[in-house]
């Protein structure tokens, strides 16, 4: 049995992904660069940064770091202002649920989102009462795959990884889990997330019971 949940947030609580998209092709069209709708599954879980470069990589022009920033800001503009559309209604599947059952059992949990804007968004989402620690991705100097994230939120939490349970949907987040050696639950098809210690459809088949003592 574990001693506490840490929770990715996009992809697993929110959809947040999509907007993530929309904000990215804005700026893209704003450079005169098509975003194919397939360029989102590949920006799926990238940081600001590397899912700027990604964006940049279709176009020939050279940009400066400086102006690469000045992007990169103006990104978060449109995401920001996209977020506000944000309600309890935008929890995934299962996901308010699951940490209603948590927070009834006096089961601590955490965020170890690479978002900057994780705070805001559960915010909107109405859940933000429910975590008892968001571990702060501007403190974080190495990304997912790197176990940094899910370490700083256990720590947060002042419980040992081994005791942690952690909730991912992409790939390179179950490796930092894995890496943080954490117990891994991926959310998604068994394909991409072989892994993860399980693989879920949904966050509706997370059975409390099975991992928690009641
Ligand atoms: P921001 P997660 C990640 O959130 C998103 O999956 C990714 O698409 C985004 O670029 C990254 O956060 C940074 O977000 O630009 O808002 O700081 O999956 O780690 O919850
Ligand atoms: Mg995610």
């Amino acid at each position: 049995h574990f001693d506490a949940v840490i929770f990715d947030l996009d992809g697993v609580i929110a959809n947040t992904a999509k907007f993530h998209f929309l904000a990215w092709r804005q700026l893209a069209e704003e450079l005169g660069i098509h975003l194919p709708d397939e360029a989102e599954s590949r920006l799926k879980g990238l940081e600001r940064m590397a899912s700027l470069e990604l964006i940049l990589a279709e176009s020939d022009a050279h940009y400066s770091e400086t102006q690469k920033q000045l992007l990169a800001d103006k990104k978060n503009k449109h995401y920001c202002r996209l977020i506000e559309t944000l309600t309890p209604m935008d929890l995934l599947r299962g996901a308010g649920e699951l940490l209603e059952q948590l927070v009834i059992r006096d089961i601590p949990v955490a965020l170890a989102s690479a978002s900057k804007n994780a705070a805001a968004v559960i915010e909107r989402l109405g859940i933000a009462e429910r975590f008892t620690y968001i571990a702060d991705a501007n403190r974080v100097q190495n990304p997912k795959p790197d176990p940094e994230i899910f370490l700083m939120a256990a720590q947060g939490l002042n419980i040992a990884p081994a005791a942690c349970l952690a909730i991912e949907d992409a790939a390179a987040g179950v490796e930092s889990i894995n890496r943080a050696g954490m117990f891994s639950v991926g959310v998604g098809n068994q394909q991409e997330l072989g892994e993860a210690n399980k693989v879920i459809g949904s966050l509706n088949e997370f059975s409390v019971e099975d991992y928690f003592k009641s």
